[in-house]
């Protein structure tokens, strides 16, 4: 179509709602009510803290729209390098609260809606979670995003609306039971639909070679089914600038054609059918964390979310008439995990069929897209696809892999000639019945920089699962970045009495979006005045979370005892099993106690949460082994606020932001070598909370940049652990006696039927103790009594939690998008200006 423009004589009417409006309380009234009474129908005397939160956030949703508007022209002007960021998951949480912080007006809403009648925190309380992400990965990339924008870069999120996020976790008679979590059901005042911006995405059919008349050969992708993604896209605010970044979420919606003939065949309801079927595809997440699903459903989503969004991103790159050679130039692709790998040979495949460039031109601009970040060393997790259904669902994408895959390994042939085993090893093509797409690494060949997500993480990829290609890029593709979490959400909006302390010690907030600027609490430790008022907010936030555990559980735990709180997925190698083995141990020793003794020891609260993926049994049973000694210790008179423990159902992003700042003790307790980096383990110092935890992730560079008399480390370490899972598979270990004893316990039944737990104590019994448990009981027991001595010292205490936070700088995801935009994106900030000329 030709472009439209506008009378000029009417371009003023234009820039007067193009402008952002001023932040004064009568603008901000006028707009509450305009879409509480126009866009929600409602009136004073029908109206409820739902309503307020709606048109609280539809006005606010207004000013993000002007700031986005002017970035997007900006951008448009400057035509930068961008980044996309390609993630499966965005685990965004509430937004209201964020986004008011972030445009700088919470104060000035604040008392607009107390002048209206309505207290801002209880609208905050009103939203429910985008919940679009699993944990720790789709995390991160919320995290990402908010540096990305604050930071003034150039850049697109792309994913998947589905219309599912993460279930709601419900405890039944101490079950985990799921319920959908049907999101979209209130509607999403932080989305835009675009039903402008779609693109065809097809399925199936066949591939036809077509000989040109000058002997060329190629290849076209017919027939099939055709389904039609619709972009929703979510402006995310940078903190204190203009810069207002898009995520572009795809749904999918039936192709505009329908078919006729089906319908002139009276068989309309099953052409209606299959138009539905095209809706499913981004219906729901799938629940697992750490471990791959190989179904259909899950391969269609990957390529519906890769197709649309190259076929976006070339759309801009083409506006500004350049030649494919500057793509890399101007475009930079992050897959986030493997998971939208196709996208490389979806871009090889455009080059070639549509755009007619040589297979090499087009793999040397792939390669100079692409780069991948790995998130895991799970075996499990690796993501591998049978060749039988990716050749019946993307022929063409098939046929690609196979080539990239043969010209790969002459390469490596002619490197290391005549090593079999070599290239059998590192072929993209799994051997095997059936054969395999081993998606890292085509990941890896595709991508010009492979990533990990702490130091430790990144050496164990070069050294343990990706090493064959270390050898072969002798290097050079291999780096470590690692994470981060903005410290926007993760202490100034969940932890403000403590984000105002800090601010008024350091005579600024400026420390909000330079995290260095913490290290200047060191000069505090020692004044007693300031341990004082440090302790007194952990006391305050630790009163908010005994409050919220009240009204959900109905437990009386007291903020004097010591919070001791895990909450992350459930998962085997996080090992929530040896933890409450640890509080069965703790209990079988009060129990031997008289009153006196009893009195002296530190009253300790042990918090759990997280949700197990709905078909993981033993994670299941893990939840409800907590419940179940929970409920005889919480029931014991003869224990008392000695000891608690307390499994709060549906953790999400928003009971984050009131357990984590509640914490005096967080346990990240991973076998070594497990966990690739770990993030809540960061959120959890920052807001002043000691780590007990094991030498892995992040732990590690946190204890370094800390200090060690700050962290309580137990465990074997990482390089130990295939030696003695050896041992164990072969039992020539003895299990700890302490250990036996806890099970002896359950196994008598004083948590309950025994015959209930048998497969959980069999993974430790006949099960070779894969996770180590049994290994390293003793020093973990050993440690909790070191952080018991070391609580009894107030002043100590107070001391370590104040170098905690001091000690976080590195770990602001500001850091982190730095180092991905310098080293691998080659991306600049660009900053837009606050009204364009
Ligand atoms: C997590 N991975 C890592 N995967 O486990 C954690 O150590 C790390 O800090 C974090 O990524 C960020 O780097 C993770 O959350 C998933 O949830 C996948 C979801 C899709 C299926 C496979 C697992």
């Amino acid at each position: 179509q030709p472009r439209w423009l506008p009378p000029p004589e009417t371009l003023h009417l234009w820039k007067e709602f193009e402008t952002p409006e001023p932040a004064e309380i009568a603008a901000i009234q006028k707009s509450f009510l305009r879409h509480v009474t126009k866009t929600f129908a409602r009136t004073a005397f029908n109206m409820d803290n739902f309503a307020s939160y709606q048109g609280t956030a539809y006005s606010l949703r207004d000013r993000l729209i002007d700031k986005w508007n002017i970035t997007q022209q900006h951008h448009t002007r400057e035509d930068p390098k961008r980044v996309y960021y390609l993630s499966l998951e965005f685990l965004l949480g509430r937004s209201l609260d964020s986004c008011l912080l972030s445009l700088g007006v919470k104060d000035i809403y604040k008392k607009a809606l107390d002048e209206l009648g309505f207290r801002l925190e209880d609208l905050i309380g009103e939203e429910v979670d985008a919940a679009l992400g699993n944990g720790g990965l789709g995390r991160l990339a919320a995290c990402y995003m908010d540096s990305l924008a604050t930071l003034d870069y150039p850049a697109w999120g792309y994913g998947i609306r589905y219309n599912y996020g993460i279930f709601k976790q419900l405890i039944v008679d101490g079950y985990q039971t799921e319920f959908p979590d049907y999101w979209l059901n209130f509607g999403n005042p932080w989305e835009i639909e675009r039903l402008d911006v779609s693109y065809e995405v097809r399925f199936r059919g066949y591939v036809n070679k077509v000989t040109e008349e000058d002997g060329t050969i190629s290849y076209v992708w017919e027939g099939g089914e055709k389904v039609v993604a619709v972009a929703y896209d979510v402006p995310i605010p940078g903190y204190g600038t203009m810069n207002t970044i898009n995520i572009r979420l795809w749904s999918a919606k039936p192709a505009r054609e329908f078919d006729f003939a089906m319908f002139n065949d009276g068989n309309y309801d099953k052409a209606v059918e299959e138009q539905k079927s095209a809706e499913n595809i981004t219906s729901v997440l799938y629940p697992n964390d750490n471990h791959m699903v190989g179904k259909i459903l899950r391969l269609k989503q990957q390529y519906l979310f890769v197709c649309a969004t190259l076929q976006d991103a070339i759309r801009r790159f083409k506006k500004t008439n350049r030649p494919w050679s500057d793509f890399p130039y101007q475009v930079s692709i992050q897959l986030n995990d493997t998971h939208p790998t196709l996208g490389i040979p979806e871009l090889q495949r455009i080059l070639i069929d549509e755009e007619g460039l040589s297979w090499d031109d087009a793999w040397d601009i792939v390669t100079k897209t692409f780069s991948f970040t790995n998130h895991t060393v799970l075996p499990e997790a690796l993501e591998r696809w049978a060749v039988p259904l990716v050749q019946d669902l993307l022929p063409r994408h098939m046929m690609i892999i196979f080539d990239i895959n043969l010209f790969f390994l002459q390469k490596v042939e002619k490197k290391f000639p005549g090593d079999r085993d070599r290239l059998r090893r590192m072929s993209i093509i799994e051997e095997g019945h059936p054969q395999n797409v081993r998606m890292a690494f085509l990941a890896i060949v595709g991508s010009h920089t492979v990533n990990g997500v702490a130091e430790l993480h990144s050496n164990l990829i070069k050294n343990v699962i990706f090493t064959d290609f270390v050898e072969y890029y002798e290097g050079n593709k291999f780096t470590n970045v690692t994470n981060g979490i903005t410290p926007r959400r993760w202490l100034h909006q969940c932890n403000p009495a403590l984000s105002d302390f800090i601010t008024q010690k350091l005579g600024s907030d400026s420390w909000v979006k330079d995290l260095e600027q913490l290290k200047k609490l060191k000069e505090f430790v020692d004044d007693p005045a300031v341990q004082k008022q440090w302790m007194a907010i952990k006391r305050q936030n630790k009163v908010r979370l005994a409050d919220y555990i009240h009204s959900i559980t109905s437990i009386q735990v007291s903020p004097d005892s010591l919070f001791d709180i895990q909450v992350k997925r459930i998962h085997e190698y996080k090992r929530q099993f040896m933890n409450i083995l640890g509080v069965i141990h703790r209990y079988l020793r009060l129990k031997k106690m008289t009153p006196e003794q009893k009195a002296k020891e530190v009253p300790r609260l042990v918090v759990f949460a997280g949700k197990s993926a709905p078909g993981y049994f033993i994670a299941k049973l893990v939840i409800k082994l907590i419940n179940s000694v929970g409920e005889v210790i919480n029931n014991d008179p003869e224990i008392g606020d000695v000891l608690k423990v307390v499994f709060i159902p549906n953790y999400n992003v928003s009971l984050a932001e009131i357990i984590i700042p509640a914490s005096d003790i967080s346990q990240h307790i991973s076998t070594a070598g497990t966990e690739a980096s770990g993030t809540s383990n960061m959120k959890f110092v920052l807001n002043g909370g000691i780590i007990l935890g094991t030498v892995d992730g992040a732990n590690i560079e946190i204890g370094e940049e800390i200090g060690e008399d700050n962290i309580f480390f137990f465990g074997v370490k990482a390089d130990e652990v295939e030696d003695i899972r050896h041992l164990n598979r072969y039992r020539k270990i003895e299990m700890d006696p302490d250990l036996r004893n806890v099970l002896d316990a359950i196994e008598k039944g004083t948590f309950g039927d025994p015959k209930i737990f048998e497969p959980l104590v069999a993974t430790l019994t006949v099960g070779g103790d894969y996770y180590l448990i049994s290994k390293d009981f003793a020093s973990y027991i050993e440690a909790q009594a070191d952080a018991d001595e070391a609580y009894k010292d107030k002043v100590g205490w107070a001391k370590k939690s104040i170098l905690c936070t001091a000690g976080m700088s590195k770990f602001s995801s500001d850091r982190s998008i730095n180092e991905y935009a310098e080293k691998i994106w080659k991306i600049k900030p660009c900053s837009v200006p606050a009204t364009l000329p």
